[in-house]
């Protein structure tokens, strides 16, 4: 059993001590749910200054419990603005290296058998800045490019059978709807794996900002490839080379070469509470908590160091520990009240442990702004005052 402490034991209170309300009528039902009005979490929304529609919003992570990424709070990535498809008019054509081109409306796209499934969703630019050296002054800020949804669709190999594929298609070209008619190349392989054409997300029809209608999901790999709004599959012997896949999204080498087609988010971990720009309340018993994924599979396991990285303790890890979804870390701390820099580790299935930054410097140089992973410090101060490292 854990001490808890004094320090986390709830004070006593006289008899009198005021509660919370006094009784009173409730107000009415709604037919579509809001969250309590004193719940004030947001999205924390950067939109480009040069063209509308262009930019990002972040999951405010330090604010969240559990897994789920409420749909409200999910982050977007926008190239072109979020478009507005009406479903009955919405259709996925499937071309090029199949026996037969079809047409699937989203009637047709929900009779195919589905399934269900937790999975994160990561922009391959998440965390870029750390690398750079502007730590993000809060969980947000450092890595809320990140979400978690419980996702419904059809696997994407249902629906390739059906348009029966020729023997030497080698990728798979997805389009969105969107204005800029983003697209991307799939490896054949990774369309047959487990990717996902999905229209719902945690329970209800996929949000606009995530794709309405219709989205691929390629799980663990990089966001960008997850084409929202899909409305064309171009199945070739080729990839495309969109702008997309070579102008960006690419990691860039000291030696200006660069490597593209770097599809796997590797493993990667925050600690949540306590992070930047919250503040204890004192010494004694806390929870230090937060969220660990791989794009390679499961998380095995969860480390979390009290004096910057030195030594580290395995954290518990909330089930059910599902591939290339997120999951929740917890362990006890006793804090002594003395300026402590926390920081926590992910280790995957495949035995590959979370790098530190320095690490990832010496292994690529200072120019790949995608794909960071590296371990996050946070910085408690003697008052309780929490800051990014
Ligand atoms: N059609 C289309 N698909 C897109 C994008 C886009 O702008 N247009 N942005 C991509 C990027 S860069 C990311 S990280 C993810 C973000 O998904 P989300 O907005 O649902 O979080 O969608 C990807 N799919
Ligand atoms: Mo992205």
């Amino acid at each position: 059993m854990l001490a808890l402490g004094a320090s986390f034991m709830a004070v006593s209170c006289s008899k009198n001590e005021p509660t919370a309300a006094k009784p009173q009528s409730g107000l009415t039902m709604r037919a579509y749910g809001e969250r309590s009005p004193f719940e004030k979490t947001q999205r924390g929304a950067r939109e480009s200054t040069k063209s509308i529609g262009v930019g990002s919003s972040r999951t405010p992570l330090q604010d969240l419990y559990g897994t789920i990424t409420p749909s409200s709070l999910h982050f977007e990535r926008h190239h072109a603005g979020v478009p507005v498809i009406e479903p009955a008019a919405h259709r996925l054509v499937i071309h090029g290296l199949v026996e037969q081109a079809v047409s699937f409306t989203m009637e047709d796209l929900r009779r195919f058998p589905s399934v269900t499934r937790p999975h994160f969703i990561e922009c391959s630019g998440n965390g870029g800045g750390e690398l750079a050296g502007n730590a993000g002054a809060d969980a947000s800020r450092s890595h809320g490019l990140l979400s978690n949804s419980e996702w419904t669709g059809v696997k994407l190999s249902t629906v390739l059978e059906a348009a029966k594929v020729k023997a030497d298609a080698k990728w798979v070209i997805a389009e969105g709807a969107d204005a800029c008619r983003m697209a991307r190349s799939i490896p054949m392989a990774k369309a047959m794996e487990d990717s996902l054409l999905v229209y719902a997300q945690n329970g209800e029809a996929l949000r606009p900002e995530q794709g309405y209608p219709l989205r691929l999901l390629l799980p663990g790999w990089e966001g960008n490839a997850s084409i929202k709004w899909l409305h064309r599959l171009h199945v070739a012997a080729e990839a495309a080379m969109t702008n997309q896949e070579t102008a960006h999204y690419t990691d860039l080498h000291p030696d200006g070469k660069a490597t593209i087609f770097s599809f796997e988010m590797e493993a990667s971990s925050v600690i949540t509470r306590p992070s930047g720009g919250q503040k204890l309340a004192g010494a004694g018993f806390h929870e230090v908590s937060g969220l660990a994924w791989s794009g390679r599979g499961k998380v095995a396991k969860v480390e979390v160091s009290f004096d910057g990285g030195a030594n580290w303790k395995e954290a518990v890890l909330d089930g059910p520990v599902l591939p290339k979804a997120a999951v929740r870390f917890r362990i006890p701390w006793q804090w002594d009240g003395q300026p402590t820099l926390i920081a926590s580790r992910c280790i995957d299935e495949t035995g590959y442990v979370q790098p530190t930054r320095d690490e990832i410097l010496a292994a690529r140089g200072p120019n790949s702004q995608y794909h960071y992973n590296g371990v996050k410090r946070w910085s408690v101060k003697a008052d309780g005052s929490v800051t990014s490292v």
